[in-house]
């Protein structure tokens, strides 16, 4: 028996400028860049340990301990198949002593420590954290113990990017830490649409994100269902496409290179506006908020009215994906403040219901 385990993990990432519809639904090609930060907190994660074994009969896949099926040509085996593809051409065909794992079978166990499919972009962790951990157990990102050894991995994070995005198109941007983007990209083929670091996380260390978990049940709507009835039948969505996201796109970017957070906020707070009335001019519309989803909007715009006021600067920003989830992006020391007010509107017990419809915040920083 030859047995080859690797496990890796990748966090979720919450979108500033958001990433809905597609030109491309086999390939996953969006219609608009997007950017995103990446939540570097442990309680966001998914966690996948892949086995490759020349006795294994077939590749199966167990989602929280519950054996999924694996559906031929879906998005999990053109992932892997991608994934093979690279182990030969990178690795194998370069290597004839390497192992021919690329015609082995696979058992791939993937964990989230926190509620599926609740708006909180457990396909982008889970996508991410399967290519990674796939990606070591064939040898395709491994990088050297000490980093002044000169080495060229046979894929870089950009390029395993490609393969996560055919999983699920947020997938891309959890391979990387910090700020990053998914650049949409022109070629049909999909090889330039990619994720890059915008920033490292180390750039900027004061930004924190507050994860406010309104509802951890499964959402109403899917994102793959929504965003291509939003392509078929909005008109604002071709506005938003065209006008709007290449310029915010750089602005955000400009906003995070120099540590603007009023830029920063406000460019989030409205793009994460214009994508849910982007839901809304859909036919028929997509309601992803609810009553306390605009609450946490009103209490945040109260809050930045009193202290553009007081100080002339934005202290917060909401955004919410399709889900009625709020994340507040927040600098260190306006937290405190942030939790206070927000636990004076919705009291929760922390030990008792933190995922259990409920009000719970986690911090991510
Ligand atoms: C985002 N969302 O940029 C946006 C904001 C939801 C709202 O990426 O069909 O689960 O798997 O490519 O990646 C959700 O879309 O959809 C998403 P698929 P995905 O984070």
């Amino acid at each position: 028996m030859s047995l080859y385990q690797t496990t890796a993990s990748a966090p979720v990432n919450i979108a500033c400028i958001k990433y809905w519809g597609k030109r491309d639904t086999t390939l996953i090609l969006p219609t608009n860049s997007s950017l995103s930060v990446t939540l570097s907190q442990d309680n966001l994660r998914s966690t996948t340990t892949s086995r490759s074994d020349s006795s294994f009969t077939k590749t199966r896949l167990w989602l929280n301990g519950v054996e999924e099926e694996i559906k031929p040509n879906g998005r999990l085996d053109r992932c892997l198949a991608e994934l093979r593809k690279m182990r030969k051409e990178n690795v194998e065909d370069k290597n004839p002593n390497a192992p021919k794992l690329n015609t082995w079978n696979l058992h791939i166990a993937s964990y989230n420590n926190f509620p599926t499919a609740a708006g909180l972009a457990s396909s982008a962790s889970g996508f991410a954290a399967l290519t990674a951990s796939v990606a070591a157990l064939y040898g395709l990102n491994s990088f050297p113990s000490s980093p002044s050894t000169s080495y060229s991995p046979p894929a870089t994070a950009s390029q395993l990017s490609l393969i996560a995005r055919q999983g699920s198109g947020s997938a891309c941007r959890s391979l990387f830490g910090g700020f990053v983007a998914w650049e949409m990209g022109n070629n049909p083929d999909g090889k330039d649409s990619l994720a890059v670091q915008v920033a490292p996380e180390s750039h900027w260390p004061s930004l924190h994100a507050l994860i406010c978990v309104v509802n951890s049940g499964k959402k109403g709507t899917s994102s793959t269902a929504g965003m291509q009835n939003t392509v078929l039948t909005s008109s604002l969505l071709q506005h938003r496409i065209k006008d709007v996201v290449p310029s915010r796109m750089s602005a955000i970017t400009q906003a995070i290179l120099s540590k603007d957070f009023d830029s920063f906020a406000k460019i989030t707070m409205q793009d994460s506006n214009q994508f849910h009335a982007v839901a809304l001019d859909t036919f028929p519309p997509i309601f992803y908020m609810n009553d306390v989803s605009r609450a946490i909007i009103a209490i945040i715009t109260e809050l930045n009215r009193v202290s553009v006021e007081e100080t002339g600067h934005l202290v917060a920003a909401y955004t919410f994906d399709a889900g009625p989830n709020a994340v507040i992006y927040t600098e260190a020391e306006h937290i405190k403040t942030i939790i206070q007010l927000l636990l004076n509107y919705f009291p929760i017990d922390f030990a008792a219901a933190p995922f259990h419809d409920s009000f719970a915040l986690f911090e991510g920083g």
